[in-house]
């Protein structure tokens, strides 16, 4: 009996959901870093056996939205819950007290009526006495407004510890169906997006809290051709976008230092992912609020 279907992994930023996709897809669909609010649109990561196909759906960690950009990334969380066959939501376990993004979320997740499984993540960074607190609390508040969580696993994803009784409880919950992605299908990210994403992953962790939360990255080119020794090699044009010329200068960094150090290190990724010599030109432009504009928001907006 052949399962399939769809598997949305919700919660606050930061809890390790891309990380926790990433891992059971076994490829990088999604980019994770330690800073909050990293995934701004929903990514699918399908993962396929000879007995079921799980379709993953990474979303944005749920937070007040500050501008329209961050509403939208909050719409493709709702889109993600809607009609899906299990929702993992996961939680932090070393930042488990229950606050109003966490009561909002269980509240749309009840209103869904979808299966929900609660995964308390990086449990290996607390004591393990304190496990059962953290699902007892959890397990009360989502009682009270009416929902049940129907399994409740704490999980390392570093530590690879309940990932399989994860899969396996996930699977208990699929409906019996054919496949709905062709077998050697990972994700719906495209590569361009996969490059503008790397890019992103390489400024968060390079520059400082507000600078690189108010980049965007275009691909302007992305061609393939041979050089003079006959070898593959990818030509590849970005424009970083940022919000301030103040924001550019720090972008940029001394004699273009820190532009380098975001080029040299996306490019060895792009290269991994593609295979193929990647040359990369890194332009830095600003355009003030562009996260307020509904034409800048591109898959953001797109993908819901
Ligand atoms: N200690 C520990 N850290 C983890 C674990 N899983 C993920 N992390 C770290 O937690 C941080 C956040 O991970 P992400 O996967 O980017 O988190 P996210 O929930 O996708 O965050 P947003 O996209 O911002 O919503 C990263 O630094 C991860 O390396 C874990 O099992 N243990
Ligand atoms: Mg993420």
């Amino acid at each position: 009996m052949f399962k399939s279907g769809y598997v949305t992994v919700v919660g606050k930023p930061n809890a390790g959901k891309s990380t926790l996709v990433n891992k059971i897809v076994g490829f990088k669909v999604a980019i994770t870093t330690p800073k909050p609010q990293t995934t701004r649109f929903n990514i699918k990561g399908i993962i396929t056996d000879e007995n079921s196909q799980m379709i993953f759906i990474d979303t944005p960690g749920v937070h007040t939205p500050k501008d329209k950009m961050g509403e939208y990334m909050m719409k493709n969380v709702d889109t993600a819950i809607q009609s899906v066959d299990v929702i993992i939501y996961m939680v932090d376990a070393t930042k488990p007290t229950i606050d109003k993004a966490n009561e909002t979320i269980m509240q749309n997740i009840v209103n869904t009526k979808n299966n929900v499984i609660l995964c308390i993540n990086k449990i290996d960074k607390i004591e393990k006495g304190k496990i059962l607190k953290i699902i007892t609390v959890y397990d009360e508040y989502f009682k009270s407004i009416g929902g049940e969580f129907k399994e409740v696993i704490p999980i390392s994803v570093y530590k690879q510890d309940g990932l399989d009784i994860l899969k396996e409880s996930i699977i208990k919950y699929l409906p019996e169906g054919d496949l709905i992605y062709e077998e050697d299908e990972i994700t719906d990210i495209t590569e361009r997006e996969i490059i503008e994403e790397i890019i992103r992953e390489k400024a968060l962790n390079n520059l400082e809290e507000e600078v690189p939360h108010g980049i965007k990255v275009e691909v302007q080119r992305f061609k393939k051709r041979k050089n003079r020794q006959k070898q593959a090699v990818y030509d590849i044009d970005v424009d970083i976008i940022c919000e301030k010329m103040s924001h550019k200068g720090i972008i940029i960094g001394k004699d273009g230092a820190m532009l380098k150090k975001i080029g040299s290190s996306a490019r060895i990724d792009i290269e991994d992912m593609l295979q193929d010599k990647v040359n990369l030109k890194l332009w830095v432009k600003v355009r003030p609020d562009w996260q307020d504009n509904e034409n800048y928001l591109g898959n953001i907006k797109s993908r819901i």
